[in-house]
């Protein structure tokens, strides 16, 4: 939990006037913030309509209030940038250039089967790792989450099934694509276009990294 400081606190308060007033001409009902970043600069939160449903908003005193769409802001990152929370039942990760992206959609790769990243609630100073809860496959149910948005951090290329764990599967997986070509496919670790030894290679290379 973030403890307010009496400056932001000053700034959130001069802030939420400035939110409501900006508000009452789409005849939103009930505004909350949930999230403010360290210098009160940048507050987000969401903003019940006459309708009774709930838009994520971002406010800066230079941008004014900003509607990010359906959903709930929860959290910002340091330099206000980077924003976290959930829209129909998925985390979200929010920023200026991209708009709203869906968190499982972006990070297809890391979630097996049927889970998913329901709420983002909290995010790191510099916006790398996200915390929240969602619907875990493996254990069929509800459970936090902490996903490191770092490109890196998905682990070997050679790591065909993505379950971080370089092992049999992913060397009987290089072996069943052998000779195949085309783009994209993930058995080719050297992003050649063709599955072949040098792949094979890879995999045994990394044998039992991460598992
Ligand atoms: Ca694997
Ligand atoms: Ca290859």
């Amino acid at each position: 939990m973030r403890v307010l400081g009496l400056a932001p606190t000053l700034v959130l308060l001069t802030a939420l006037g400035l939110i409501l007033g900006a508000f009452q001409p789409v005849s939103a009902q009930r505004i909350t913030w949930l999230g403010i970043s360290p210098d009160g600069s940048v507050i987000v939160g969401y903003a019940l309509g006459a309708n009774n449903v709930a838009h994520a908003f971002r406010w800066t005193q230079v941008d004014g209030i900003q509607d990010l769409g359906p959903g709930f802001a929860h959290a910002v990152s340091e330099d206000g940038t980077i924003i976290v929370g959930n829209s129909n039942g998925r985390a979200f990760i929010w920023t200026q250039a991209t708009g709203m992206q869906d968190l499982n959609t972006l990070y297809a790769t890391r979630l097996r089967g049927s889970t998913v990243l329901g709420v983002a609630i909290n995010l790191s100073p510099d916006g790398r790792y996200i915390v929240g809860d969602g619907y875990h496959e493996l254990t069929e149910s509800r459970e936090a989450f902490l996903l490191d948005t770092d490109s890196f951090a998905e682990g070997p290329v050679s790591d065909i099934d993505r379950n971080f764990c370089v092992d049999d599967s992913d060397l009987m997986a290089v072996l069943f694509a052998s000779v195949m070509t085309g783009s994209g496919m993930p058995e080719d670790t050297n992003h050649d276009d063709v599955v072949d030894d040098a792949d094979l290679l890879q995999v045994l290379f990394d044998f039992g990294e991460g598992c």
